[in-house]
């Protein structure tokens, strides 16, 4: 129940679309926590772990063909098909409103309806938002109250007189045929049907926190970004805070929880957030950031003691898990995991494991767990003023041509960098995996708008922004003739944010190549690494024939955006294929 009208209304409206038997109000209380999940284990829709390894872990396993987001199926609904761009699929808003009342129609008969209240954001920070999703799914709840804060206090916020942002929700009949994820920026309104997938059906992730959030920040002048934020603190004790997007399943959670290697004493990461990151300029010139997410939604295969230590121990209790695998006595387990492979396992379809039929754990397996359980989140994880980023860091997962690092020469270029970033695709989606596809900023599958307007938004942030961050790319990814990573990653990518650190305080060295500041092999610190001197050279090239093609397979990239394409991007293009020919020529 509310005071709000405006919420009231809309809860009448939809219930008497979708015809519950009951209403439920979540308030976000350890009661009602406890009591749906009970429920959940009574119809099976979680089993217990291990009380004893694992206290208050559960698993959930979804329905094999639920187990990703549906880009394909993903739609943002503008009155005019131009604002909602060539990244993003469109349908005309009365026709999508149409075709999902038709779906929504009585679907929650036999179901309860909850209506959850939640924030985006730090209680009390000026940059959180609210909204309401209203979903049949108990998982869902469960799933919500651990990445957002839900429950009286954001209804409190909402009845306060703040706006919010309406999320409606069916795991419907789970019909791959009938699923649709549906934006609509200019009602404040996702639409979601068929799925109960995390990026499909959290809807304060996704589709609150980046696809209807970059559309306001982009009429407000903010930035909603696919990012993490984590603090770097040297051994003196100061701390700089970084901002990095990667496409999902690139190791963004293990950046974020990142131990440095034992030869940099006194060196500690803070985890501020590990998956989005809302970057409001502050009053004293430099950009803000907040994590309006609570938890954690990570993949689980790959993480372990080696690749990501305070995961590990943050993923122990308390933790809902997706689709991974368990052992005989019931404990998580996925591939990559520490320790040897069980000679028996249960797959995330519940069968005995047999190779034949493919991992163990699904590849797009989860945790979802509190961020306050990480033994690295950052004491300023909730100040209300975010915490104030000193650098931006674009990278995606390339075999090739993307060095292990460089600098942006300026705002500008720093735009276009992450503009044109690339990855190969993963498993965090349905389609093929490994497949190169241009991801600007990460944010293909979250971006709420047209990208030719985004990136002239992020082009005039630069203007108004008078302490701008610096712009870096990074490529964790990078494979040798024989297909094996050349760079180890994970604790040893310490290296590269320390150098990163010491170039926003001018103190580390670079060399100027067309496509940016790139180090010298004796800038990176190797201390206590064993890297073959040609294997760092490997790492830093940057050939100038390479960077042609890739910069003409950018331009015509850009192309595609047409008259909304910024004269800016055009301009470093250009800049760009002129130094490189140069460069070939000399
Ligand atoms: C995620 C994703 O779940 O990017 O964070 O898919
Ligand atoms: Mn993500």
């Amino acid at each position: 129940m509310t005071t709000n009208k405006a919420l009231a209304q809309w809860i009448t409206e939809i219930a008497a679309l979708t015809q519950p038997d009951h209403i439920h109000w979540v308030d976000g209380s350890d009661d009602e926590s406890a009591r749906l999940t009970d429920g959940m284990l009574a119809d099976g829709s979680l089993i217990r772990l291990n009380e004893r390894t694992h206290p208050n872990c559960f698993l959930h396993r979804s329905a094999s063909n639920d187990v990703a987001r549906v880009e394909h199926l993903t739609f943002v609904c503008t009155r005019d098909k131009a604002d909602a761009g060539e990244n993003n699929n469109w349908m005309e808003p009365a026709e999508a409103h149409r075709l999902l009342d038709g779906l929504y129609a009585g679907c929650m008969r036999g179901r309860t309806m909850y209506v959850i209240p939640y924030l985006m954001g730090p209680y009390g920070s000026p940059y959180s938002r609210a909204g309401v999703e209203i979903t049949d799914s108990a998982y869902v709840v469960a799933n919500m109250r651990i990445m957002a804060r839900i429950g009286t206090q954001a209804l409190a916020h909402i009845e306060a007189g703040n706006s919010f942002v309406k999320g409606l929700h069916s795991i419907g009949q789970l019909d791959p045929e009938q699923r649709y994820i549906m934006h609509f920026p200019e009602e404040l309104l996702i639409n979601s049907f068929g799925s109960g997938y995390g990026g499909n059906a959290l809807l304060g992730k996704k589709c609150h926190a980046l696809r209807i959030a970059s559309w306001q920040a982009r009429t407000e002048g903010w930035l909603a970004e696919h990012m993490l934020i984590l603090g770097i603190e040297d051994p003196q004790g100061n701390t700089s805070y970084v901002a990095a997007a990667f496409p999902s399943a690139c190791g963004k959670t293990n950046l974020a929880m990142l131990v440095p290697p034992a030869a940099f004493a006194g060196w500690k990461v803070w985890t501020v957030g590990d998956d989005i990151a809302w970057l409001h300029p502050g009053p004293d010139g430099r950009l803000w950031a907040i994590n309006p997410e609570a938890g954690f939604f990570g993949v689980a295969p790959g993480t372990s003691l080696k690749t990501n230590p305070n995961c590990m121990r943050t993923i122990g209790r308390n933790t809902i898990y997706t689709n991974v695998a368990v052992t005989e006595d019931l404990q998580p387990w996925w591939e990559g995991i520490d320790g040897d492979k069980p000679a028996k396992l249960t797959d995330w379809q519940g069968r005995p494991h047999d190779p034949a039929n493919g991992p163990a754990a699904h590849p797009n397996s989860r945790f979802t767990v509190a961020a306050a359980q990480c033994p690295s989140y950052s004491p300023q994880a909730n100040a209300p003023e975010g915490v104030p980023i000193s650098a931006i860091i674009f990278g995606g997962r390339r075999s090739t041509v993307a060095p292990l690092v460089f600098e942006a020469l300026d705002w500008a270029h720093g735009v276009f960098t992450g503009a044109a970033v690339a990855s190969e695709t993963t498993a965090a989606a349905v389609g093929q995996v490994g497949q190169v596809r241009r991801d600007p900023m990460a944010m293909k599958p979250f971006c709420g708008y047209n990208f030719g307007d985004y990136w002239a938004h992020w082009l005039g942030v630069g203007e108004r922004v008078t302490r701008l961050p610096k712009v870096f790319h990074v490529n964790w990814f990078r494979k040798d003739a024989d297909g094996k990573f050349m760079w180890p990653g994970y604790g040893d990518n310490m290296r590269v944010l320390k150098w990163i650190v010491e170039r926003c305080e001018d103190r580390a060295d670079a060399r100027h190549t067309p496509v940016g500041l790139v180090p010298h092999a004796n800038d990176i610190d190797v201390t206590g690494l064993t890297l073959s001197p040609q294997t760092l050279d490997a790492l830093l090239a940057m050939d100038p024939e390479i960077w042609q093609r890739e910069v003409a397979a950018i331009r015509e990239f850009f192309g595609t955006f047409g008259s909304r394409l910024p004269e800016g991007l055009r301009a470093q293009v250009e800049r760009i294929e002129r130094e490189l020919e140069r460069q070939r020529a000399a």
